[in-house]
């Protein structure tokens, strides 16, 4: 397979002034006529008249109105064409029914339904399908299906078929077209500029009563963009539709916003309160791309984490002010140490912005979406919020219209702050996770900090330059008190210090608050140093930070040392956990404890090789004395923090509900289930009966709730997906591969819904010690499960692959049965290119 180069970048041939498309739809033989106005592009040499087009039948195609006979390539066509402005005519037939791969126009449940992103729209019609050639569309779909929608806003409509005209120019990847027999939950919403605009979600009969909460979202998001950024909506409409089979989360077509139907249906019954949170921050980046990827979108793909990294920041901060910002924060940065940090490690290392690929959807990872995100964070954090502000607004008043690159996104911070971002751009161009270690020393009244920063070698990229690091800090005494509130050292040396004088006593530093950089910090600490951070630290995230250290510090020596549960630790979260001044959600979060994967990553990096059940053991020891330690506690916490209003998936109930599902967690390893079953019984909310039975089966009692719980949601299909992934998550190590393959052979098992994959293979590489046995089981059924999806669906596939990608911290054994495995998938004849590059690349 080819790769494609970001310094091979050149300008398309032509430019588009209007492109036409017909619809003729049928389930196996759709016709698609395109009528596309062309003319040279003055800032290109090149004028290769080159089509992308894959799996299509082309039936004729003329330029000007004469026939031609292009000349047939693998992945497109070729033309001669008129050295002035054309019109090109083509029409194709292709097959939605027969398309498994769920990218170009496909049917999902007798609906039609299209994911172009990146590059699915050469599946539709014959197009320069590259992000760079932007066009306004107008559209007619000729359909019987009652609903019949696309882009913009709607055009005449009679018996049988729709227009619909999307006035902003857009790149092909999307366009969006969807037919079915939907309904719809429809608001309005006045913009800023008195502009009203129409608002629909629609869905399948049966699940409009799950789509009030999404609605609130999206009217949120609306006025929020407006509030915080300027930006209004554009259009005289905004549709949402729900579809259930799709690779991803959603995707955000121009004014026709596709969802996985997980990510946008929501009711107390169905979802828990982790759902909801989820689905409002969804929605609201599909729903910010409008501005960061569709009105500005990017020149290449080189380029994604251009709309990606900011529009998840933007994301993030509107979560913000939803709920609450240290616990979102927090949440963000467990995410990224699991998702990012273990891939920027590892053999799949790429910068931000990459400079090769093979198959651009293996780029949808997490160091271009939550890495490209902290890099908008520090960039925020180092010019200050108000040049924060000027350099944004510049950045759409300059580029509005534009396929933009990483090089214009830093220049409007240059020109609106006359600072010098040459070192800065490092972070989009290095891959890895930069190791920042501190000493400290203390004279005469002055503390200074001794910083040194490096970054381990990733493939393809052996030296590292020095970066700019964002370094929150302050200074507490030993009293508790804080001497010097936060401040923001700008680390641009590969070793520097920073003063600070006039301290009457030696202080204790709080460093990287907030998690100013995406970086590891290394420090040499020792447990009453953290305790007393836990305690007294005035910065959430980094007070969360110091209990996740003890316990993890804890951790280590009980699985490296054979030493026993730690009590500096276990005082230390009952102390927290009893604090009631503290928000519930952050308690909550302070109990938990790290996750098998941050624990494997921490032993690999001091040089050692996790074992994959002894840090399940360990874990379980802990848990186990937190629960007997705490249990007068746990008790009054779980009491005390019953919501008794009205179910409200907001952040106070949720963080009540969580707080008292962490207390019966440590009750249900006591009472053998007992309160978890009557929490089971009597809950009226998604969120407690999944806590609920979650505690069962870890008691090893949930054998009838599960029947239960299949017997009440068997029709719906969202709860079943839960009710898979749960089971195999909980299940012990050494039953997860067998839990996982004997769900295979459920009725409702199918490999044709990712959702479904998901929940069952994908929740066995969730469960780390069941994922790695040391009989090797997980990733056999593993492997064996890709090969079968891989000619359905390479997309799902390669990204589930990547749970192989930790393969060389393991022991000698386990490796030799994870590159088994990989070899063995790579020798399967015809195995997409998608899965090809992942598995090669990290097989190394
Ligand atoms: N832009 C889409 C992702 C498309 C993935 C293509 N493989 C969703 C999002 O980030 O909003
Ligand atoms: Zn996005």
């Amino acid at each position: 397979p080819q790769t494609i180069f970001l310094k091979d970048y050149t300008p398309f041939g032509f430019e588009i002034d209007m492109v036409h498309l017909t619809f003729r739809l049928h389930p196996e033989r759709t016709r698609v006529i395109s009528r596309i106005a062309f003319r040279s592009n003055p800032n290109a040499k090149d004028a290769d008249f080159f089509l992308h087009g894959e799996e299509l039948t082309l039936i004729w195609a003329k330029v000007d109105g004469a026939d031609v006979t292009p000349r047939m390539e693998d992945n497109g066509l070729r033309c001669a064409v008129p050295d002035r402005s054309f019109i090109w005519e083509a029409e194709v037939e292709i097959n939605p029914g027969a398309n498994t791969a769920l990218e170009g126009l496909y049917m999902s449940n007798g609906m039609y339904c299209t994911q172009c992103e990146a590059e699915g729209f050469r599946k539709i019609t014959y197009y320069p399908d590259r992000p760079d050639v932007m066009a306004p569309f107008e559209v007619r779909i000729e359909g019987d299906e009652k609903v019949l929608l696309s882009n913009g806003n709607p055009g005449t409509t009679g018996d049988g078929f729709a227009e619909w005209h999307d006035p902003w120019p857009k790149p092909a990847y999307l366009f969006a077209l969807v037919a079915g027999d939907l309904v719809n939950h429809p608001d309005r919403f006045e913009t800023k500029s008195g502009r009203d605009v129409e608002l629909n979600i629609w869905v399948r009969p049966g699940d409009e009563g799950k789509c009030a909460f999404g609605m609130e979202a999206l009217k949120a998001s609306m006025r929020w963009d407006e509030d915080v950024y300027g930006r209004e909506y554009d259009l005289d409409i905004f549709n949402i539709v729900a579809v259930d089979d799709f690779n991803m989360g959603a995707m955000e077509n121009k004014g026709l916003n596709i969802f996985n139907s997980s990510c946008v249906l929501a009711s107390p019954e169905t979802s828990t309160d982790g759902n909801f949170e989820r689905i409002e921050a969804i929605i609201a980046h599909e729903y910010f791309h409008n501005w960061t990827g569709n009105r500005i979108t990017c020149r290449d793909w080189f380029q994604l984490c251009l709309k990606e990294g900011l529009t998840v920041f933007r994301d993030a901060q509107f979560t913000s002010v939803m709920r609450s910002e240290p616990v979102k924060r927090i949440g963000d940065v467990i995410d990224l140490r699991a998702r990012q940090f273990r891939e920027d490690n590892g053999p799949l290392a790429h910068p931000v912005r990459p400079e090769s690929f093979v198959e651009i959807n293996n780029f949808y990872t997490a160091t271009v979406y939550e890495k490209g995100a902290e890099l908008i964070r520090m960039l925020k954090t180092l010019v200050g919020d108000a040049a924060y502000s000027k350099a944004v607004d510049l950045y759409f008043e300059r580029h509005d219209g534009d396929a933009a690159t990483i090089e214009d996104w830093l220049k409007v911070f240059e020109d609106a702050t006359g600072r010098d971002l040459t070192q800065f751009k490092r972070w989009y161009e290095q891959a890895g996770t930069p190791r920042v270690n501190v000493s400290e020393e203390y004279q005469d009244g002055t503390f200074t900090l001794h910083f040194e920063q490096s970054t381990p070698p990733t493939p393809g990229q052996d030296v590292k330059d020095t970066r700019v690091i964002p370094i929150a800090v302050g200074l507490l005494s030993p009293n508790g008190d804080e001497v010097v509130p936060t401040q923001v050292l700008e680390m641009t040396g590969a070793k520097q210090s920073f003063a600070f004088d006039g301290l009457a006593s030696r202080p204790v530093p709080s460093i990287l608050r907030g998690f100013s950089a995406p970086v590891i910090l290394e420090r040499e600490s020792d447990n009453a140093e953290r305790a007393f951070l836990f305690a007294h630290d005035t910065d959430p995230f980094n007070k969360w930070e110091a209990g996740r250290a003890l316990a993890r510090d804890g951790l280590l020596a009980m699985i490296r040392d054979g030493a026993g549960p730690d009590d500096a630790y276990l005082d230390a979260i009952e102390a927290v956990a009893r604090d009631d001044s503290l928000d519930p959600a952050f308690r909550a979060l302070a109990m938990g404890l790290p996750s098998q994967e941050d624990l494997a990553q921490s032993l690999y990096e001091a040089g050692g090789t996790p074992d994959p059940q002894a840090i399940w053991d360990a874990l379980e020891t802990l848990k186990q004395a937190q629960a007997q330690k705490m249990q007068d506690l746990a008790t009054r916490l779980y009491a005390q923090y019953q919501v008794d209003a009205p179910y409200a998936p907001n952040a106070e109930q949720s963080g009540a509900r969580a707080l008292a599902n962490a207390a019966l967690g440590l009750i249900s390893r006591l009472d053998g289930g007992a309160l978890a079953q009557k929490q089971y019984d009597t809950a009226d909310n998604m969120t407690q009966q999944l806590a609920g039975l979650s505690c069962l089966l870890k008691a090893g009692n949930g054998d009838a709730a599960v029947a239960l719980f299949y017997e009440q949601w068997k029709e719906d299909r969202l709860v079943i997906d839960k009710w898979f992934s749960l089971q195999v998550i909980m299940a012990d190590p050494d039953k997860a591969a067998q839990t996982a393959q004997t769900l295979t052979k459920h009725p409702d098992f199918t490999m044709k819904n990712p959702n479904r994959f998901r929940a069952t293979l994908g929740a066995l590489a969730m469960n780390t010690a069941g994922f790695h046995h040391a009989s090797g089981e997980g990733y056999k059924v593993l492997a064996d499960w890709l090969i079968k999806l891989d000619p359905l669906n390479p997309q799902t596939t390669a990204r589930m692959c990547s749970a192989f990608e930790t393969w060389r911290r393991f022991d000698a054994a386990r490796q030799a049965k994870i590159a088994a495995e990989l070899d063995r998938i790579l020798a399967q004849p015809n195995l997409s290119r998608d899965t090809t590059e992942m598995v090669t690349r990290i097989r190394g």
